[in-house]
């Protein structure tokens, strides 16, 4: 696997490899014989009164008190790993020059930083909540950062409501609640006045905005960029990440759940999957649009809370990205990475959607304040190509110019500019006509149809979910005002999501539609439209619950097949030390050691579970109310559920409450049942049973 890349030997030459035999300095650089201890006046008996004239102490704890760094004002909770981007072929040379895009034996390194929008950088991981999804490409040509989200539209139009839009979703102001959820007064009285927010608003109340991983989300470049060719030709153009996983949701009560069993559960899973051998990989497709075809639409193609239907617009796939390293350290990489929208490289340009005008000032601004002005001259932020200019000083400069003339033209001849045809950025020479004044344009006022079309794209239990998070949310705004206006508002998306939210909520209920119904529908709306190409249970987690008294060798055989397949196994007992298998006297014999115990990891972090056979330990798992919870839990998630010989009673057991389920509960009866996604086995068996096991296993 390429892990080393341009980027990676860069940054070596700021890593820090300690090793047992490292000295420790100040930070000038003296050894240090002890950091124990703060020097003190001490007569051997009392403690006396502490020094100031101790430069270690002072130093440590000078060093401590300045650690931290303002946290991003949105996107606070985040993590990063490190991968690289390689195009399939040319075929992007149609709509641009940049190497990076179409140059096939190129290797670009990048760097991908996952987040959340509303919470602080402390909060959980699997809050509902757009994530964000910004990648950094080290060309040779520059940074170039696609600074994107996981939901394809956004809630405003126009950068200077953005302030307006940060204060309603965060915490409030008073009492600075809620933490990670838009679930408040606030948000929803802000939503309820900017009717532009519905469309964005049903794709956050989606299965999107609670994904299972982080590999298993799309991304979008959201705004309108342009790409240039050699011909000098523009085209706009929307960028698509596809996850090769597929795209896959948690539901909502796990959700909840792993939020506080598990805070971090998705940048564990990030590295869990990179570390076991699975890099998370994205197909990169561009959606086109040539100048003349602009407005050839029924909505703007620069609108930012605008989809592009693909039956309209085709995806052209491009290339692949690949995440295949975690970072060393979270803070110079994670924490510093900064992006900015307006980062980009010749033969790729801007468009004028207004949200993404906007965004091009915000960005850098703000890492000066979270950073300070030489932001780009940190390791992970600084280019892989020369950097030469006359910008000097600034708090941490770190280059040193060895040049007598600081400025442009001079006689030295020095740091010229660069023409076009020689790589010289230029801007698109571009015909602009109009009264300066501040407007939305006709096309940017319609705000409904597209909200419509994502409705009624999706699945039925799609729909059920989205109803159940507007019920949730809603629910929890107390003041009537706010949850009667954004009832009433459901109105103009559909008629029956109005009406039951409304009942649920105590909201307006609609006696009619409050317009006529958008007819378009686009399937690749619905995430079910991701599947992935090959059913895979690679980098899938399995637990396999067991007791004293489980049949070792089928573990064994079972645990062998699915780490072929690449799922990561763990082992669930009743404690964390070995558990004896079958026939074996507790406390002697052989078994093996659980990774954990029923307390301390649940279901909600696993895909699948397995029950194997054994009848000790059968009756173990029967008697204990967290196993028999687990299976049930496992069951309520649509997990896939396997169970053989005496593990298909236990399974029997905790699930006896649900019709039409079949079992092979006879040992010696190796058919395979399977049934809502429990699969059951009589025995096991290397060549069948459990093989077909593991085929059904992704759900
Ligand atoms: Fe933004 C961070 C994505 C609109 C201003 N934004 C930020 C990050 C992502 C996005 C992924 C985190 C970057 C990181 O990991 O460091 N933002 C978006 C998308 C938008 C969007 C997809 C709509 C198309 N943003 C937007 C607007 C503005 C900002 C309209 C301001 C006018 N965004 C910021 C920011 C942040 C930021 C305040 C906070 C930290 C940072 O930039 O580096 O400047």
């Amino acid at each position: 696997m390429l892990t080393d890349n341009a980027k990676i030997k860069d940054l070596s030459r700021d890593t820090i490899h300690p090793t047992p035999k490292s000295q420790m300095t100040t930070d000038h650089g003296v050894k240090m014989s002890d950091t124990d201890h703060w020097l003190s006046v001490s007569n051997g008996t009392d403690v006396g009164p502490a020094l100031l004239e101790d430069q270690i102490a002072r130093e440590k704890i000078h060093r401590f008190d300045h650690e931290r760094i303002p946290e991003r004002v949105v996107h606070a909770r985040g993590t990063g790993a490190h991968g690289y981007f390689r195009v399939f072929d040319d075929r992007a040379k149609k709509y641009t020059f940049a190497p990076v895009l179409t140059d096939s034996s190129r290797t670009t390194p990048v760097f991908v930083r996952f987040s959340t929008v509303q919470g602080s950088k402390g909060s959980a991981d699997t809050v509902r909540d757009v994530r964000g999804f910004a990648v950094k490409f080290y060309t040779a040509e520059g940074n170039w950062d696609v600074v994107g989200n996981n939901i394809p539209v956004f809630f405003i139009q126009d950068a200077i409501n953005f302030p307006d839009f940060v204060h309603a979703v965060k915490p409030e102001p008073h009492n600075e609640v809620p933490q990670g959820q838009s679930a408040h007064n606030n948000f929803w009285d802000f939503v309820g006045f900017r009717p532009e927010a519905a469309h964005m608003v049903m794709w956050a109340m989606s299965d999107r905005a609670i994904p299972r991983s982080l590999r298993m989300m799309q991304g979008f470049g959201v705004n309108t960029f342009t790409l240039i060719n050699e011909k000098g030709e523009r085209h706009f153009v929307k960028f698509h990440w596809a996850p090769e996983l597929g795209v896959h949701s948690l539901v909502w009560d796990e959700a909840l759940k792993l939020g506080g069993q598990d805070p971090d559960f998705h940048r564990k899973d990030l590295e869990e999957a990179i570390k076991s051998g699975c890099p998370p990989k994205w197909t990169l497709s561009i959606q086109v649009v040539a100048e003349k075809d602009e407005h050839n639409f029924d909505f703007d193609i620069l609108d930012a809370t605008k989809v592009w239907p693909v039956d309209e617009v085709p995806l052209l796939p491009i290339g692949e990205l690949c995440l295949n390293r975690c970072v060393d350290e979270f803070f110079p990489e994670t924490e510093q990475v900064a992006f900015c929208t307006s980062h980009v490289v010749p033969g790729i340009g801007f468009s004028n959607d207004p949200l993404l005008q906007g965004r091009n000032f915000s960005y850098f601004d703000t890492q000066i304040s979270r950073l300070g002005i030489n932001w780009e001259q940190l390791p992970i932020n600084r280019p892989v190509c020369p950097v030469f200019n006359h910008n000097r000083g600034g708090a941490m400069q770190h280059r040193i110019n060895k040049s007598t003339v600081n400025y442009h033209p001079n006689r030295e001849d020095e740091v010229k500019t660069v023409p076009p045809l020689e790589g010289g950025y230029t801007e698109f020479m571009e015909k602009v006509i109009g009264l300066k004044q501040r407007v939305r344009t006709p096309k940017f006022q319609e705000h409904y149809n597209q909200a419509q079309m994502f409705y009624h794209s999706l699945t039925p239990y799609e729909k059920q979910h989205l109803i159940n998070a507007y019920c949730f949310e809603l629910s929890h705004c107390d003041d009537e005002r706010v949850y009667k206006r954004y009832t009433d508002l459901l109105n103009k998306i559909d008629f029956d999501l109005a009406v039951t939210v409304a009942r649920k909520v105590n909201g307006v209920v609609p006696d009619k539609p409050a317009r006529e119904t958008y007819p378009k529908r686009d399937s690749y709306l619905s995430q079910a439209f991701f599947a992935p190409k090959e059913p895979t249970i690679a980098s899938r987690r399995i637990a396999i619950l067991i007791a004293d008294g489980f049949n070792e060798i089928e573990v064994q055989g079972v645990r062998a097949m699915l780490a072929g397949a690449k799922a990561n196994c763990f082992l669930i007992g009743p404690r964390r030390s070995k558990i004896y298998s079958e026939g074996q006297a507790v406390g002697s014999g052989t078994g093996l050691v659980a990774d954990h115990h029923f307390e301390d990891q649940r279901s909600t972090m696993f895909d699948a579970v397995y029950v194997p056979s054994g009848s000790e330990h059968a009756k173990t798992l029967m008697k204990t109310g967290r196993a028999i919870h687990w299976i049930r839990e496992a069951f309520a998630h649509c997990k896939s559920i396997g169970a053989i010989g005496e593990g298909a009673s236990v399974v029997h057991k905790a699930l006896d409450t649900v019709e039409h389920l079949q079992f092979n509960l006879n040992r010696g009866d190796d058919s395979v049942t399977s049934s809502y996604g429990v699969v059951t086995a009589g025995t096991y068996n290397v060549n069948s049973a459990a093989t077909d096991t593991l085929k059904i296993a992704p759900g």
